[in-house]
C-alpha cells in the first residue's frame, strides 16, 4: 500500500515525548498567510500589494512566492499535503493541549492558501505545482469499495485552479475548470485581469469536476483581492459611468486607509481513520466516532448510528491504529446534508478554531469575510455579550468546553442574540461587489435593518464595523431553525444551517474612544469628514449610505431579445438512471455543451430548486464564472400554488415575508438588484436574475455551490460563442473546434 498515505510525524511525535506546541489558552486572531516575496526584490509595487501583510501566522507552513514585474504579478503555489495542528475543545479530546493533528492537502501548505493582492490591469501568472503523489486510490478503475464513490467522484489528487468571481477569460491557461492538472505535474496559468475590472474580495479554489469538494474542504482554497486606487472622476459624455473605487474613501481624515481584516471561514471536515494502511480495501473505510467505526455500512439514520455521531482523534498505539486527521472518504466525510452539524468540527477562522481579535472601540474597520466552507450556511451574527457575574472568564480565556453541540448553551447564555446586543453590520460589498448603497445586516427583527448577513459558500461579504464600547463581543453563525434545515429523519426540509448557535470568534474591544448614539451615522458622517476631495453631491451620498458612484454595477438592460428566460432547474432526482445530482434533468457530463449562448447579450434566468419525488426537494446554490448577474426578483410560490414577490416596491422585504419563520426568504432581503456571482436557491422559491456575456467567449460552467453536490453531477457546461448565427454553433469556420 502506498506509504506516502502513512503519517510517520504522529508516531515520532509520540516517541519524542509528545513535543507538540504549546498553545496559551487564548488563540490569537491570524490573518490569512501571505506570499513571500521570491528573491530579495522589494519594489514599491510589491510592497503596496502587500498592504495587508503581517507576521506569518504561527505555524510555519511553506506558503507560496510572488514576484512583481512592472504590471505582472508571479506567483509559484504548490499544491501538497500539509502536516498541521487545529484546535478541538472537545472535551474527551486527548491531544496535547487540544490540538488535533492534521495532513491535509492545502495550497502553499498552510491550512488555506496566501493571500493574493492584484491590480485591475494586472496580469496575474500562477504556476501551480501539483505535489500531490502519483498514488490515488481514488484515481483507480475499481476504486476501494470502502470509499463508496460515487460517479464522477475520485481523482483526488487531480486538480486545477478557479478565479472565483474573476471577470477574466475562461479559456485556455486562464480560468479554465476544465483542465486535468495532474500528481507530480505543473501548469502556468496567465489571468489578464481586465483594466476595468472592479476592485473587490474574490478567492480561489481547487475546481476540477470530482475532486473540487474534497480539495476545497481540505484547504486547497484562498482569498484573491482586487485592490483599487480609481478615484471617483465625474461622469463624461464619452463615459457616462467612469470605473471608481470605494477603497480610495475608506479612510481616515488623515489619508490613512481603514484597518481591514479577512476572515476566511473554512469547514474542515477532518476525520480519524482506524485502518491500517496495509488494511485490504485500503485505509480509508471507517473512522473514529463516539459510538464506533463509521463505515459506509454504517445505518444513515438514528441517534445512535456512527453516521451521526462526533467524530474523535484517539491517540494512536500500537493495538489502536489512528491516522492523523484527513480527508479521504467523501461518502463519509462530505456526503450528507446533515453531517457537518453532528460530526463536532467547527468552523475555523484562518485556520483558527474560535480566535480572539483585539481591536480599540470607536475604530471603524473593514471586515471581508468569505464562505470557504463547502456545504452548510453560516449566519453571521455580531453580539455584545452580556458581563455574566464571575462567569464571563469562558470569553475572556477562551475556554468554552466541550464540542460544539455542548458548549452551545452556554454560548448562548455569554452571547445572547436580542436586538438589544446585535451589533450592525454594514455591508458595502456582495460577493466582491461594491453595492449601490450600504446595507445595514444587523437582525431580521431590527426595524432599521435590511435582513441578516448569511452567508452560503462561496459568498463574500464586505463589511465595515465598529463597536462602541470596551467589552467583549462574539462572532456568531446563529442557529438555523429546524424549519430551515433539512431533516435526516425524513429527508425533507431545506438548508443547511447549525442546529444551535456556534462561536466561531471572539472580539475582545479595549482602548480607543466609546461612541454613543447611531453607529450608522457615525460611520457615514466619518467617510463623509475624511473625504472633502469628493464633490458635493457625491460626498453627501457618503453621508446617506448611497454608494451609487463608486459602484460598478447600476442596472441592467434588458435582454435584447424577446425569448423565454433561460432556466436552471437543481433537483436531486432519486428515479435518475445516472447520478441523481442533476440541472435541467441531466447530471454533468464534460463532454457535452448544454448550453450555448452569445457574447455581449443579456438573457434573465429562473433559477429553482426541485426534487423527484418532490419531498426530496433541497436548497442549492446558484454560481456562474466569469460574469456576476443582478438579482432581478424573488418569488415565493406558495402552497396554493400562488406566486408572490418577497419585495415591495421598494425592494425591501414585504412585511408578511420578514417574520415568516417557515421560509428562507430572509436570506434575499438585502439583495433586491444587487450584484453577485452566487446564491441560495431555496425550494418553494423562484430567483430571477439577469446576467450579461460580457467580453469573453470559451466554455465554462455553472454549478451548486454546495460543492460535494457539484462533484456528484450538479454542472453543467456554458459556451459563450461570438455569433450564434454562424455555423458551427457559433464559432464560425468548421474545424476550429472539435464537434460534440
Ligand atoms: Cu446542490
Amino acid at each position: 500500500m502506498n506509504r506516502s498515505l502513512v503519517r510517520p510525524f504522529v508516531f515520532a511525535a509520540i516517541a519524542a515525548g509528545l513535543s507538540l506546541p504549546a498553545v496559551a489558552q487564548v488563540r490569537e486572531f491570524e490573518p490569512p498567510p501571505t506570499l513571500v516575496p521570491a528573491g530579495p526584490q522589494a519594489t514599491a509595487k510589491l510592497n503596496a500589494l502587500m498592504l495587508a501583510a503581517k507576521p506569518s501566522p504561527s505555524e510555519a507552513c511553506e506558503q507560496a512566492t510572488v514576484a512583481v514585474d512592472g504590471r505582472i504579478v508571479n506567483v509559484t503555489l504548490k499544491e501538497m499535503y500539509a502536516d498541521s495542528f487545529i484546535f478541538n475543545p472537545a472535551t474527551d479530546d486527548p491531544w496535547p493541549n487540544h490540538m488535533d493533528p492534521l495532513h491535509l492537502r492545502s495550497y502553499g501548505g498552510c491550512k488555506q492558501g496566501p493571500l493574493i493582492p492584484v491590480y485591475p490591469g494586472d496580469t496575474l501568472r500562477v504556476n501551480l505545482i501539483n505535489d500531490l503523489p502519483k498514488d490515488d486510490p481514488t484515481c483507480l478503475p475499481n476504486p476501494p469499495a470502502g470509499l463508496a464513490l460515487p460517479p464522477g467522484v475520485g481523482c483526488f489528487n487531480t486538480i486545477n485552479l478557479h478565479t472565483h468571481g474573476l471577470h477574466v477569460s475562461p479559456s485556455g491557461n486562464s480560468d479554465n475548470v476544465l483542465l486535468n492538472i495532474l500528481p507530480q505535474t505543473q501548469f502556468p496559468y496567465e489571468f489578464n485581469i481586465p483594466e476595468d475590472h472592479p476592485a473587490g474580495t474574490f478567492w480561489y479554489h481547487a475546481h476540477r469536476h470530482g475532486s473540487t469538494a474534497v480539495d476545497v474542504s481540505s484547504g486547497a482554497a484562498g482569498i484573491l483581492v482586487v485592490r483599487g486606487n480609481r478615484p471617483y472622476t465625474p461622469p463624461t459624455k464619452e463615459d457616462p459611468h467612469p470605473i471608481a473605487d470605494i477603497d480610495t474613501v475608506l479612510h481616515d481624515p488623515a489619508g490613512k486607509p481603514l484597518a481591514e481584516q479577512f476572515f476566511f471561514f473554512q469547514q474542515l471536515a477532518y476525520a480519524c481513520f482506524s485502518n491500517p494502511p496495509d488494511q485490504v480495501g485500503g485505509p480509508w473505510q471507517q473512522l473514529w466516532t463516539k459510538n464506533g467505526f463509521y463505515n459506509v455500512l454504517s445505518p444513515p439514520t438514528g441517534k445512535t448510528s456512527p453516521a451521526n455521531s462526533e467524530w474523535t482523534c484517539p491517540l494512536p498505539t500500537k493495538d489502536n491504529y489512528a491516522t492523523p486527521g484527513v480527508l479521504e472518504n467523501f461518502q463519509l466525510q462530505l456526503f450528507s446534508a446533515s453531517i457537518w452539524d453532528t460530526n463536532g468540527r467547527f468552523t475555523s477562522v484562518n485556520g483558527v478554531v474560535q480566535p480572539t481579535i483585539t481591536i480599540p472601540a470607536g475604530e471603524i474597520q473593514r471586515w471581508r469575510f468569505v464562505h470557504a466552507g463547502v456545504h452548510d450556511t453560516i449566519n453571521l451574527q455580531l453580539v455584545r455579550a452580556i458581563p455574566q457575574v464571575g462567569s464571563d472568564t469562558a470569553l475572556k480565556d477562551s475556554s468554552f468546553k466541550g464540542n460544539r453541540l455542548e458548549q452551545a448553551d452556554e454560548v448562548q447564555h455569554e452571547c445572547p442574540s436580542l436586538p438589544e446586543t446585535l451589533v450592525p453590520q454594514f455591508a458595502i460589498a456582495s460577493d466582491g461587489l461594491t453595492m449601490t448603497r450600504i446595507h445595514n445586516l444587523e437582525g431580521l427583527n431590527v426595524p432599521s435593518s435590511d435582513g441578516a448577513n448569511y452567508l452560503q459558500p462561496g459568498y463574500r461579504s464586505d463589511i465595515l464595523v465598529v463597536f462602541p464600547e470596551d467589552g467583549y463581543y462574539c462572532l456568531l453563525d446563529q442557529a438555523a431553525p429546524q424549519s430551515q434545515r433539512f431533516d435526516p429523519s425524513t429527508g425533507n426540509g431545506g438548508g443547511s444551517g447549525p442546529s444551535k448557535a456556534q462561536l466561531l470568534g471572539i472580539i475582545h474591544v479595549v482602548g480607543g474612544h466609546p461612541v454613543t448614539g447611531d453607529l450608522e451615522k457615525y460611520i457615514e458622517d466619518s467617510l463623509y469628514a475624511a473625504n472633502p476631495q469628493l464633490p458635493a453631491p457625491v460626498r453627501d451620498g457618503l453621508r446617506n449610505g448611497d454608494l451609487t458612484p463608486w459602484a460598478p454595477f447600476i442596472d441592467l438592460a434588458p435582454p435584447e431579445r424577446r425569448e423565454e428566460p433561460q432556466q436552471a432547474n437543481f433537483a436531486i432526482n432519486t428515479a435518475a438512471s445516472g447520478s441523481p445530482f442533476q440541472i435541467n434533468g441531466v447530471s454533468y457530463d464534460p463532454n457535452v455543451v448544454n448550453i450555448t449562448r452569445q457574447v455581449n447579450t443579456t438573457d434573465d434566468w429562473i433559477l429553482q430548486a426541485t426534487g423527484n419525488p418532490v419531498q426530496a426537494a433541497e436548497p442549492h446554490i446558484f454560481h456562474i464564472h466569469v460574469n456576476p448577474f443582478e438579482v432581478i426578483d424573488v418569488i415565493h410560490i406558495l402552497p396554493d400554488g400562488t406566486q408572490q414577490s418577497i419585495y415591495d416596491e421598494h425592494g425591501h422585504c414585504t412585511k408578511d415575508i420578514v417574520p415568516d419563520s417557515q421560509g428562507l426568504a430572509n436570506q434575499y432581503c438585502g439583495m433586491w438588484h444587487t450584484f453577485r456571482d452566487t446564491i441560495f436557491v431555496e425550494n418553494n422559491y423562484y430567483v430571477k436574475i439577469r446576467t450579461r456575456y460580457d467580453r469573453y467567449i470559451g466554455e465554462y460552467v455553472i454549478h451548486c455551490h454546495i460543492l460535494d453536490h457539484e462533484d456528484a453531477g450538479m454542472m453543467l457546461n456554458i459556451e459563450i460563442v461570438p455569433d450564434a448565427a454562424q455555423p458551427n454553433g457559433g464559432l464560425g469556420m468548421p474545424g476550429m473546434k472539435h464537434l460534440h
